[in-house]
C-alpha cells in the first residue's frame, strides 16, 4: 500500500482550501481501507482504545483518525456509500480546476480501494458507528437514571472528561472515547472532597469557571453554592456560600437557586450562563458581574431549542475534545447540541440521552424481567452472605434491594440448624439446573429454586457425594462458582490456593485437578491466588464476567476471553452499591441468584 500513501501525501499536499476537507476523507478511508487489510480482527474496542497520543497499536490507525471520525457530524461516516458519491462529485469539480492529472490517478486507482473501504466499513464497523459512534453519552449506565441534575466540564486533572449528577452519586464521560467511564455511577461523597453533606445529593448546577477564576468549579444547590479547585481536588475553605453575597446583579429569583449553569465557549469564553426557568443571565468572569440587558429570555437568544426546553432545562455543558465549540442542553430525557460559531442548535437534535432507556428503565433490564415472567426464573439477583445475614443484589439496578441485611435463616425456607453463615454457594447447571448448594464446612445441602425451599434429606456430608473432590476439600471449602460461556457446565471449587473444576454432566471432578490457582487462572493478584473468600458469575448485563472476593477486594473475571479484566481489583465499597453494614468489608459467599427469594 506504500505507493497509495506515497499518491495520496502528494495529493495533500497539493489540496488547499476547499478540497482540504476531500484530502482528509480520503486520508480517513485510506486508513481505514488499510486497517481493514493489515488488521483484520480490529474490534471496536481496541479502536476505542487508542491513546489520544503517541503510537498506535493499530498498523494504520492513528489517534488522529479516531477523533476526525469522531469529529465527523452524524449522517456523514454512518453511510458510506455517500462518501463514495460524494467524492467522485468532487472529482468532475478538481478535474475543471487544478489537479487533472492527480485526479485521473484518483479515479482510476484510488476510487475501487475506497469502494472496498466502504464495503468492509459497512460490513465490520458501520453499524456501531451507525447506531452508537454519532451519539453521545454512550455506555450511559442503566442504573443512572433520568434527568439528571447537573452536569460538569472537567479541568486541571480532569481535563477531557465530563462529569454528569444525579442524586447522591455521578458520572465521569470521557470526550476522545465519547464514552461514560466504566466503574461508574459512584457516590459524590466518595470522590469529591470537603463537599457538605448537603452537596453530596441533588445538586442544582455546576460549572466549571475561566478567566481569572480558571481552575475552579461551582457547585450550586438552593441559595447556597461551593467553590471546588480543580488542582487541589477538592472543596476551597469558607464554602458553603450564600449566592446572594457573591455573585453580583443576579435577579432575585436566581439567588433563590438555578437550574443550569454553563461556561461560553468559542467567541463567548470568558461568559457564563445561568438558566432558570424560561430565564437567562450571562456573566462575565472577568468583570464578576451580569452582563448588562439580562435576565433575557431563553428564545430571545438561543435558536432551535424544542419547546419544552425554552420553559425549563436541567442542565448544560461545554462540549470538549472532538466537541470544542459546542455546548450540550439537557431536559429529561434528551438533549440539543448548540454549536456556539454557527449560533443554532445542530441539525438532528434533540436525541435521546439514553437510547437505550425506556420510560426510565433500560431495554435491556426490561427485556429480562419479561423474560423472568415467563420461565419463573431469572439471573436478575445475586446473594451475598456474610456472618448470619445476607443482602439481595440487583444486576439490572446495579443496586442492593432496599430492606436488606435480613437474617439468613429466617428467609429461606427450610434453612437447617448450624448453618447460621456459611462458607460457599453455588448454582447447579445441567441435570442440576434450578438447584443452589450451600457449603459449610463439611457439609452441604441443595435449595430448589423453583420451590422455594430446601429439599428435604439434607444437609448431608460432602465426603462420598462429590465425586473426586480431594480429601481436604471434603472438610470445607472456600468458594464457589458455576462456569459460563465456554466453560458453562463446569463448576469450580476453592480452597486455600487450589482449585477443582467440576462437570455438572458427569457430576464428576474433571481429571488433572487440584490445580494451584496461580496456575489455572493467570492475571490474579499474588493475595488472590493465595485463597478467595467467594466468587460468582455476573448476570444481566454483566453476564459472561465472574467475580472473586478477598477481604475488601474483588476482581472480574471474562469466561469468553478466559482473563482477568484490567484495572483490578477494586474495593467493593463504591463498586457495589448500596450493600449496608460491613458487607463492603468483606463477604463469607456469594451466590449468582434468581428472584425466588
Ligand atoms: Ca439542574
Ligand atoms: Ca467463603
Amino acid at each position: 500500500m506504500s505507493w497509495l500513501l506515497y499518491l495520496l501525501s502528494t495529493l495533500r499536499a497539493a489540496i488547499t482550501d476547499d478540497y482540504a476537507r476531500l484530502a482528509s476523507r480520503m486520508a480517513l478511508a485510506v486508513n481505514l481501507y488499510r486497517m481493514g487489510v493489515n488488521t483484520h480482527r480490529v474490534s471496536m474496542k481496541s479502536f476505542n482504545a487508542l491513546p489520544e497520543r503517541g503510537a498506535s497499536p493499530l498498523p494504520g490507525l492513528t489517534w488522529r483518525h479516531k477523533m476526525r471520525i469522531a469529529a465527523l457530524p452524524p449522517g456523514e461516516v454512518d453511510n458510506c456509500s455517500d462518501s463514495f458519491y460524494y467524492l467522485r462529485m468532487r472529482k468532475r469539480i478538481i478535474w475543471k480546476k487544478h489537479f487533472n492529472i492527480a485526479v485521473l490517478i484518483i479515479s482510476v486507482f484510488l476510487i475501487e480501494p475506497l469502494y472496498v473501504t466502504c464495503q468492509w466499513f459497512e460490513g465490520k464497523t458501520g453499524t456501531v458507528y451507525k447506531k452508537q459512534d454519532m451519539g453521545n453519552w454512550r455506555d450511559w449506565p442503566g442504573n443512572f437514571s433520568l434527568p439528571i441534575d447537573a452536569a460538569l466540564l472537567g479541568d486541571g486533572p480532569a481535563q477531557g472528561k465530563a462529569f454528569f449528577f444525579k442524586g447522591d452519586r455521578f458520572i465521569r464521560f470521557d470526550w476522545q472515547t465519547n464514552r461514560v467511564e466504566p466503574g461508574y455511577p459512584k457516590l459524590i461523597r466518595s470522590y469529591w472532597q470537603g463537599f457538605p453533606p448537603e452537596f453530596s445529593r441533588d445538586i442544582d448546577a455546576a460549572l466549571s469557571a475561566d478567566g481569572p477564576y480558571k481552575g475552579k468549579a461551582y457547585f450550586f444547590k438552593g441559595d447556597q453554592y461551593i467553590r471546588y479547585d480543580w488542582a487541589a481536588q477538592r472543596v476551597d475553605n469558607g464554602y458553603p456560600k450564600s449566592i446572594s453575597v457573591t455573585w453580583k446583579r443576579w435577579p432575585l429569583d436566581f439567588n433563590e437557586g438555578i437550574d443550569a449553569a454553563l461556561s461560553g465557549g468559542d467567541r463567548f469564553r470568558g461568559k457564563a450562563y445561568f438558566f432558570k426557568g424560561n430565564r437567562y443571565i450571562r456573566y462575565d468572569w472577568e468583570n464578576d458581574k451580569v452582563d448588562k440587558g439580562y435576565p433575557r429570555n431563553i428564545t430571545e437568544s438561543w435558536q432551535g431549542w424544542p419547546a419544552d426546553f425554552y420553559e425549563q432545562i436541567d442542565a448544560a455543558l461545554p462540549g470538549d475534545g472532538p466537541f470544542k465549540g459546542k455546548a450540550f442542553f439537557f431536559k429529561e430525557n434528551r438533549y440539543i447540541r448548540y454549536d456556539w460559531e454557527q449560533d443554532r442548535v445542530d441539525p438532528g437534535f434533540p436525541q435521546e440521552i439514553n437510547p437505550i432507556m425506556v420510560g426510565g428503565v433500560s431495554r435491556y433490564v426490561k427485556q429480562r424481567q419479561d423474560e423472568s415472567v415467563e420461565s419463573g426464573f431469572s439471573g436478575g439477583k445475586a446473594f451475598f452472605f456474610r456472618g448470619d445475614q445476607y443482602v439481595r443484589y440487583d444486576w439490572g439496578a446495579d443496586n442492593a434491594d432496599t430492606g436488606y441485611p435480613r437474617m439468613t435463616e429466617d428467609s429461606w425456607q427450610g434453612w437447617p440448624a448450624g448453618f447460621a453463615s456459611i462458607d460457599a454457594a453455588v448454582v447447579g447447571e445441567g441435570p442440576f439446573k434450578g438447584k443452589a448448594y450451600f457449603f459449610k464446612e463439611g457439609q452441604y445441602f441443595r435449595f430448589d429454586l423453583a420451590q422455594k425451599r430446601v429439599e428435604p434429606g439434607y444437609p448431608k456430608m460432602i465426603a462420598g457425594r462429590w465425586d473426586g473432590w480431594p480429601v481436604d476439600f471434603n472438610r470445607g471449602i472456600d468458594a464457589a462458582v458455576s462456569g459460563a460461556g465456554p466453560f458453562k457446565g463446569k463448576a469450580y471449587f476453592f480452597k486455600g490456593d487450589r482449585y477443582i473444576r467440576y462437570d455438572w454432566e458427569t457430576d464428576r471432578t474433571d481429571p488433572g485437578y487440584p490445580k494451584n490457582i496461580g496456575d489455572g487462572w493467570p492475571g490474579w493478584p499474588a493475595a488472590f491466588s493465595e485463597g478467595i473468600d467467594a466468587a460468582m458469575s455476573g448476570s444481566g448485563s454483566f453476564a459472561g464476567k465472574a467475580y472473586f472476593f478477598r477481604d475488601n477486594q474483588y476482581i472480574r473475571y471474562d469466561w469468553e476471553k478466559d482473563k482477568t479484566d484490567r484495572g483490578y481489583p477494586k474495593r467493593i465499597e463504591g463498586n457495589w452499591y448500596g450493600l449496608p453494614g460491613r458487607f463492603p468489608e468483606g463477604i463469607d459467599a456469594a451466590l449468582e441468584g434468581n428472584e425466588a427469594i
